[in-house]
């Protein structure tokens, strides 16, 4: 849907600075709209920007009265050949935090507005630039947080999600068409749509959607990271398998039981997927204000988590009460991956072990063990699933409730298809899936819609 430069509405001018506010070797002051060339002219020093090409480079000064406030370099974009598809300048300043708000400023005072959080990317889906699955997938791009979410997002980016659905859109709008034809000659009692032939084509479409429902689980994984709790009574060895992951010393560790009060986060990425680790307060019985309250949050860590890492000290004995303490952290952990791992077998004499419930066993002094729980850690949560084909994944939880609500149309029109009902039962729910598809490809769109989508994205994206 590349539009010419004619079709494109140059809006009112919006600048904002582009890059990441602090001391730097250079900042991108992006200005993008109507009549952006003439308004950064009054306030450049240089050659006239007026007759100069797109995508040419221009060394000047930015002044005010008779003031210089920098040297820059201009870059020009124009129209319809830029991100946003506007007339574009991109300011390169030298990157002090004044220097670049200074000649925001600066640029704000000619009549030019400040930009909303995603306001050049909202204008590039507006102006045909971005599919709107693209133009989620540069928020995604930029909040990726490990090579798999890069993987990911870079190829919503290239746009494959969109047009996949789009092609089993245009089937359904096809089918649309047949039925809606009918109705219009209903009185002669012709049929235009074979409705066994129809109603194939609304089970491949289904199947279709069920195919990408059944990523997001990955999807979500691979976008948002593995929520990992390590839970256990106090002492377990809890902080010091963080440390090990972490391969440094994040969490305070020692001997004392009910050393870790609080929840401590911290971000470890293992073959491409990244696990948001959160060491807890040993779960016991205590009378300490803090660490009670230290505990209230471990058991809502728990039942917030994907991985829950039971942590059980081989050189304790497999008390009653921590018996208890394991099934109530299996029951707020039902529907969730629960590992159960035996801390400190270096503490064991050979051939000793006291946790048959154990599913893998570790010492976090020796190494022992710690390879096999990264990687079983990274199986489990995957459940066999693979991120490493490159095949389409649904990532955000918007493509998923759309897909889950077209999917309920197309069940109710091969009911109503079944059940013989009249085509205009049919033409509703075919409708109602073409609108649900719509929402993702951004062929239907509400302003609600577009504002929750963009005020994801940072000020100058
Ligand atoms: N021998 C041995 N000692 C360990 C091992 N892992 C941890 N420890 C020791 O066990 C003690 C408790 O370790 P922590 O990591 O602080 O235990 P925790 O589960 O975080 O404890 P709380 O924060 O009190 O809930 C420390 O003295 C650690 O050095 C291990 O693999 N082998
Ligand atoms: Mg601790």
């Amino acid at each position: 849907m590349k539009k010419n430069k004619e079709a494109i509405g140059h809006k009112p001018p919006i600048a904002a600075i582009a890059t990441a506010m602090g001391e730097a070797g250079i900042s991108v002051i992006r200005v993008s709209g109507r009549g952006v060339f003439d308004i950064i002219s009054s306030v450049f020093r240089g050659k006239s920007l007026a007759g100069q090409a797109s995508h040419t480079v221009h060394f000047g000064r930015m002044v005010e009265g008779g003031r210089v406030v920098d040297e820059v370099l201009v870059t020009l974009f124009r129209s319809p050949s830029s991100y946003t598809g506007e007339d574009t300048v991109e300011i390169s300043c030298h990157g002090g935090v004044l220097v670049t708000q200074e000649i925001l400023e600066l640029v704000l005072r000619q009549g030019v507005r400040h930009a909303n959080p995603g306001e050049f990317t909202l204008r590039a889906f507006l102006n045909g630039k971005l599919e709107l699955t693209q133009a989620e997938a540069v928020a995604d791009l930029i909040h990726a947080r490990s090579k798999k979410a890069v993987e990911a997002a870079g190829q919503q980016l290239e746009g494959a999600l969109g047009r996949y659905v789009q092609s089993f859109r245009q089937q359904i709008i096809d089918a649309t068409a047949m039925v809606e034809l009918e109705l219009d000659f209903v009185e002669e009692d012709v049929e235009f749509a074979d409705k066994e032939r129809l109603r194939q084509l609304l089970e491949e479409v289904g199947s279709e959607i069920d195919r990408l429902l059944e990523t997001y689980e990955t999807g979500r994984i691979v976008r948002h990271g593995v929520q990992t709790v390590f839970a256990g009574r106090p002492n377990a060895g809890k902080s010091t398998l963080l440390n090990t992951l972490m391969g440094k010393d994040r969490a305070i560790v020692s001997a004392t039981a009910g050393t870790t009060r609080d929840l401590i986060d911290a971000e470890w990425s293992y073959e491409g997927l990244t696990f948001i680790l959160t060491d807890t307060a040993g779960l016991r019985e205590t009378v300490d204000d803090i660490e009670s309250e230290g505990v209230r949050r471990s058991e809502s860590a728990v039942s917030n988590a994907d991985l829950i890492l039971y942590l059980k000290d081989l050189s304790e004995p497999f008390d009653p009460m921590e018996k208890s303490l394991l099934r109530r952290i299996q029951k707020s952990s039902e529907g969730r991956v629960l590992l159960k791992v035996g801390t400190k077998k270096d503490r064991l004499a050979e051939g000793e072990a006291n946790c048959e419930e154990c599913d893998l066993i570790i010492s976090a002094r020796t190494g022992e063990g710690i390879e096999e729980l990264k990687k079983r850690m990274r199986s489990e949560v995957l459940k066999n699933r693979d991120i490493d084909t490159g095949g389409l994944l649904v990532t955000s939880s918007r493509h998923r409730d759309a897909l889950i609500k077209a999917r309920h149309h197309i069940d109710q029109s091969i009911a109503a298809l079944k059940a013989g009902l009249s085509g205009d039962f049919l033409s509703i729910d075919l409708r109602g899936a073409l609108n649900e598809l719509g929402t993702i490809t951004g062929e239907i769109t509400t302003e609600d819609l577009l504002d929750s989508i963009f005020s994801r994205f940072c000020i100058g994206k």
